[in-house]
């Protein structure tokens, strides 16, 4: 079997006025989707940042693939490196809570992408679920948490209706959304989304949601934008109502501090993002709990790499999400299916997406008691719907958004915004 077609489409969808520690989510939200297609007439489909630096990667790389084996993944990997060692992209500063805007992990990130597409074509080529070909299911039913944000109740500059959940600035607006959220989707632990009001009212929210949801795990993340002192404050006041703590300081130093002065288990999608931070982070027991993410990491199997480590060094492993689309849910469902390790509900931005906004046949996946259930069908399991591409794809020539930049969206509200970090 041999690559035939790859085609490479940028889309935008509508994305919720989110906050977080960096500012504000911009109206449109960008990915690409990749579509390859074998001699053999077999598909792969993959999901990944729609960002410009990322974007002129994977069609640079793109020509090179035509003709490939799509199980060869070694000679995927050596094309991708040549790529990155040989192009300028056009990447301005990164921004910290996109990882699509990082140049340092441009080669993961291009790998990645393709690696998916790669693995969904082989899947469908040999009649199995994704799962399956990677090792088998330890878990039919993969389970995601209720991801909290502040919001505002609508964009500044949005040219649509304002979306159905309001405003959420409050702990009694906080709680209605995990309700909404939960009665809709059946998850069993919540996430907030903080470093966006002052540390005292983060921690008067995460108080109502224990008091609404007994018992159910919460997790609260400043996004690093809180520093090492206030971080042990808020640790002594959310002591015993958190399963995780995570990435409340923005450094690895700091967050190796405050386990040393807390114990709380401290999780991360920040400091530890790739194996030589992963080797540092053994050495200074930082945090406790890794949060993996294919798109960054490197791939479904670095992914599986990165599990094993984190058994070996006696971490946990949790996931991490960004906003996206359904083949990156599915994608992200089937990794974590396959691994033995993952010991905690992984995050996902998907509750937020707009109905109309899918690209997948069939339109929005659902979540059966708050999990991603795997069928047997070929593959990742889902096919595109052309023309909700051709449709997101026009949204994205339209909106006039490039690369991801909260900071920058956040100052049309707040002009003097910085978005430094720690704020609190
Ligand atoms: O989408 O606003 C957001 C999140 O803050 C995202 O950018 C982060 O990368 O979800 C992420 C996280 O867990 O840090
Ligand atoms: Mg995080």
């Amino acid at each position: 079997m041999k690559l035939k077609t790859i085609r490479i489409t940028p889309i935008a969808f509508k994305d919720a006025p989110l906050l977080n520690a960096a500012g504000i989510h911009e109206p449109y939200a960008l990915r690409t989707i990749i579509e390859l297609e074998s001699d053999s007439g077999h598909i792969g489909l993959g999901e990944t940042y729609g960002d410009a630096p990322v974007l002129d990667l994977l069609e640079v790389l793109a020509p090179d693939l035509v003709g490939l084996d799509p199980f060869d993944l070694n000679g995927l990997r050596r094309r991708a490196q040549d790529v990155v060692a040989r192009t300028q992209t056009s990447a301005g500063a990164a921004f910290t809570l996109a990882p699509g805007t990082d140049p340092a992990k441009n080669l993961q990130k291009l790998y990645a992408a393709f690696e998916v597409a790669f693995l969904d074509m082989q899947a469908r080529y040999l009649g199995m679920p994704l799962v399956d070909l990677l090792g088998g299911r330890v878990r039919d039913a993969v389970p995601f948490s209720a991801y909290l944000f502040f919001k505002y109740a609508r964009h500044i500059d949005a040219r649509y209706p304002d979306d159905a959940w309001g405003e959420t600035l409050t702990p009694d607006q906080l709680v209605a959304q995990a309700e909404t959220m939960i009665k809709r989707h059946g998850f069993k632990s919540i996430k907030l989304k903080a470093g966006v009001l002052s540390p005292d009212q983060e921690v008067a929210c995460i108080r109502a949601l224990a008091s609404r949801f007994p018992g159910v795990p919460l997790r609260i993340d400043p996004n690093g934008n809180w520093s090492l002192s206030t971080a042990i404050v808020m640790g002594g006041q959310l002591d015993g109502l958190l399963e995780y703590y995570e990435d409340p300081c923005p450094t690895l130093t700091d967050m190796a501090a405050l386990h040393q002065a807390t114990g709380m288990p401290l999780a991360t999608n920040m400091v530890v993002t790739d194996l030589n931070q992963f080797r540092v982070n053994t050495g200074s027991q930082g945090c406790q709990i890794i949060l993996s993410d294919h798109h960054y990491w490197g791939g479904l199997r670095d992914t599986q790499l990165l599990a094993r480590m984190c058994e070996t060094f006696g971490l946990g492993l949790s996931m991490h999400s960004n906003s996206h689309l359904g083949i990156s849910l599915m994608a992200m469902a089937h990794v974590a299916a396959s691994v033995p390790l993952l010991s905690y509900a992984c995050d996902t931005h998907y509750p937020w997406l707009d109905p109309q906004e899918e690209v997948i046949a069939g339109g929005q996946l659902r979540f059966e008691d708050g999990a991603i259930v795997l069928g047997a069908a070929a593959g990742l399991g889902v096919d595109i719907d052309q023309d909700a591409l051709a449709r997101l794809h026009q949204q994205y020539l339209d909106c006039g958004i490039r690369s991801r930049n909260d900071t920058a969206q956040m100052r049309k509200y707040q002009p003097d915004w910085t978005g430094k970090a720690p704020r609190f």
